[in-house]
């Protein structure tokens, strides 16, 4: 079963509680974390941004630098890819969510595009490379966490520079000072403490790219690199939960069912719930979402029976992607969006 070094990293990266997809923006102290090696200290006066590689004019910036360059405000819901990673079986070992990894904030920053085009991308670009200050081992490899983005997606998308969360400055454990904020991404793309970025001329190969965050079925498998979130839907569960299984009890009536969905591939189109364990579906009403970025609310209200039930909803995007009903397993336990499960008993 999870070991000690699993619950060692749950204890450290908590998850969303589930009853926080009440809130359209999740409080801060309530969005998922994730950090690989340890949080670092940084203080604000003696940081710099450094932005170089294939560029004409390489800048050193100063966190008040930053902000006073134009200000952008995105609502994004983040997912880390490996949510749902602790139902695979065998369970691959790594940070063991189950569903909750996931979170929806209003980042304030200064567009990645603006900076690069300041600094002005040189043409034989391919990538540019996020570092962040924290360092650690992995795969037997010391390291900074770094990941790259394509130059077209860092010139030509929506990514954020982001200095703020929810309106106030980023707290130690999202990143402070500044972070990437790339919106419809996995988690893992969003480098926090940031301290360089660099245009490079071929894609960049660190771990986090080349090693993490691939699909790949066995260690000779090149793997393909994750990129956007596949579409989830999450249920509140509803009544009350027993302390310690969480095992769900309502009274029998009508139940009002609600939660939130999302996909980085385009609108949510559908979402079906299920009261019989995934054997019949019916359609979810659904809202707009409140920024193209961000999850849609959902509600359906269940006739709930005295007995015992299993709960399920799922997600349907504009571009065709649909949850699976079970887990598709591969090495690094990623991207597993498999229907969720939530077990209820209807006393009479
Ligand atoms: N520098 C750095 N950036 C990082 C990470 C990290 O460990 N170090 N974790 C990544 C992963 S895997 C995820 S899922 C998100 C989590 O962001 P959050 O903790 O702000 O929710 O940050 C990403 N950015
Ligand atoms: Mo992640």
């Amino acid at each position: 079963m999870i070991s000690l070094e699993e619950l060692q990293l749950a204890a450290r990266n908590h998850g969303m509680p589930l009853e926080a997809l009440r809130y359209p923006v999740t409080p801060v102290g309530l969005h998922y974390l994730l950090i690989h090696y340890d949080i670092p200290l940084v203080e604000a006066a003696g940081w710099r941004l450094a932005v170089g590689g294939l560029v004409e004019r390489p800048l050193s910036l100063s966190l008040e630098e930053i902000r006073a360059r134009p200000a952008t405000e995105l609502t994004v819901t983040m997912e880390c890819a490996g949510n749902g990673r602790a139902r695979l079986e065998p369970r691959p070992v790594s940070q063991p969510w189950l569903d909750e990894a996931v979170g929806t904030a209003v980042w304030t920053g200064t567009p990645l595009r603006l900076l690069l085009e300041e600094a002005g991308v040189l043409e034989d670009a391919v990538e540019v490379v996020f570092r962040g200050l924290d360092r650690g081992l992995e795969g037997g490899v010391e390291q900074s966490y770094e990941r790259s983005l394509p130059v077209d997606l860092a010139l030509g998308g929506e990514a954020v520079l982001a200095y703020e969360i929810n309106g106030e400055p980023l707290p130690p454990q999202h990143g402070f000072p500044l972070r990437l904020v790339v919106p419809g991404w996995y988690g893992m793309t969003n480098v926090k403490w940031l301290a360089a970025i660099e245009v490079v001329d071929r894609p960049f190969t660190g771990h986090q790219q080349a090693v993490s965050y691939c699909l790949r079925t066995d260690e000779a498998d090149e793997g393909i690199p994750l990129t956007r979130m596949l579409p989830r839907a999450l249920m509140v569960p509803p009544g009350i939960p027993d302390f310690p299984t969480r095992r769900r009890t309502v009274p029998d009536g009508p139940v009002p069912l609600e939660g939130r969905a999302w996909s980085g591939w385009g609108p949510v189109e559908s979402v079906e719930v299920s009261t019989d364990g995934g054997g019949t579906w019916r359609p979810a009403e659904l809202d707009e979402p409140e920024s193209q970025w961000a999850w849609h609310a959902w509600r359906y209200e269940w006739a709930a029976r005295t007995g015992e039930y299993e709960l399920r909803c799922r997600a349907r995007d504009a571009a065709g992607n649909e949850q699976p009903l079970e887990p598709a397993w591969n090495l690094g336990g990623y991207a597993n969006n498999a229907a969720q499960r939530v077990p209820v008993t209807v006393a009479g």
